[in-house]
């Protein structure tokens, strides 16, 4: 494929409700979308960066800036001199020279993927390797400002069909709400826990009281580069520790279970540089018999799409943080993704199978386009 340009547009999409994690609280998402335009066609990719560097390392606007001055460039440059073109699985070396920044890759392997396989006539899907019609769907569910309101909005879900529930935890909020959800759901739900960094390894005595609720997974309690610390707390409690942040690479993952810090594998393709390297990770738990589950950053209905159908594969064996589109945004950039039966569908049309509602992006739009060619 000849890539002839590539559109960073920028926009803010309201939350239906505030997202409160151990660190911090979001009302909006700020939106980078890439848009690429090749000889074959156009394609779409999102970028789930945040807003701030929080979460992880990288951050919507450092995103831009690495895509705008460093990978765009790059791969404007490496599609006109080459003879066949540039396809995604060329990406990762063609991006080799800009070390991190997975998130900003990401995107724009996604918008390629979107491009190569609308050109081919095939779903996302299909290229990955989905073997599911439909995946069953988690939520994620924010910490909120008193138990009676967690439970209003844990309750809300349960009646919307989800089949599995997940609370954000952090010091001074973890053991009563967790007690409270699992007296309200019940003792067959599945209900797991993700505290997104926010303990250390003197926690350990106060995370193992968390085995009575029998969780299916504790997600990320340590901060991301100490593999060790989740050896320890693995080693210490019955609940399996499920490894978010720190999985950045499918050698991590690999290092990971080797080493038995997580039992169960998180995986978001933003995180770990795109659908691609987020295959191998899949591939490396199979082999091992981990189980994986499709991890979410809040995105609209473009990178939901790809997500949904990634969540496909047969090793995805838990329900995911894929929320229906109303779980996030009044409108969404795409056709909304609704909840039948606790299950989203994966889309079965060309690329990520779904259409980007221009008009919306331009009216939600903060600031200009931006035009790399
Ligand atoms: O997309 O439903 C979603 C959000 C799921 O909890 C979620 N994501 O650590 O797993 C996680 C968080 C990180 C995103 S915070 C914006
Ligand atoms: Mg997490």
């Amino acid at each position: 494929m000849r890539i002839q340009s590539l559109r960073l547009h920028r926009l803010n999409m309201p939350l239906v409700r505030a997202f409160e994690t151990s660190f911090g609280r979001q009302t909006v998402r700020d939106v980078l979308l890439v848009q690429i335009e090749t000889d074959a066609g156009e394609g779409w990719g999102e970028c789930v960066a945040g807003a701030d560097p929080v979460y992880s390392a990288e951050y919507v606007d450092g995103c831009q800036h690495v895509i705008e001055h460093h990978l765009a460039p790059a791969l404007v440059a490496a599609s006109r001199s080459s003879e066949a073109g540039i396809i995604a699985e060329d990406l990762e070396s063609l991006f080799a020279f800009v070390i991190g920044h997975r998130m900003a890759k990401a995107a724009i392997e996604a918008a390629v993927l979107d491009a190569q396989l609308r050109a081919a006539g095939l779903s996302f899907g299909t290229y990955l390797g989905a073997t599911r019609a439909e995946v069953d769907c988690g939520v994620s569910v924010g910490i909120a400002d008193s138990i009676d309101e967690l439970l209003a909005e844990v309750a809300e879900y349960v009646d919307e069909g989800y089949r599995r529930i997940k609370l954000k935890i952090r010091p001074g909020w973890d053991l009563s709400p967790v007690r409270a959800v699992r007296n309200l759901i019940g003792a067959r739900m599945l209900l797991q826990v993700d505290a997104n960094t926010a303990y250390t390894v003197a926690d350990i005595d106060h995370l193992r009281r968390l085995d009575e609720f029998d969780l299916v997974l504790i997600e990320q309690p340590f901060v991301e580069d100490n593999i060790r610390d989740h050896v320890t707390l693995a080693h210490a409690i019955d609940t399996p520790v499920c490894l978010d942040e720190s999985i950045t690479t499918v050698g991590v993952a690999i290092d990971a279970i080797e080493r038995d810090a997580t039992s169960i594998v998180n995986i978001k393709p933003g995180r770990v540089g795109g659908y691609i390297e987020a295959v191998r990770i899949h591939d490396a738990c199979v082999l091992r018999d981990v189980r994986v589950w499709c991890g979410g950053m809040l995105e609209t209905g473009i990178g939901r799409a790809a997500n949904v159908a990634l969540a496909g594969l047969p090793g995805f064996r838990l329900p995911g943080d894929t929320s229906a589109s109303a779980r996030y945004y009044a409108e969404d950039l795409t056709e909304p993704f609704v909840l039948v039966d606790g299950r989203l569908r994966v889309p079965t049309g060309p690329g990520n199978g779904v259409e980007v509602r221009r008009d919306l992006v331009a009216a939600w739009a903060t600031r200009p386009v931006l035009l790399v060619r």
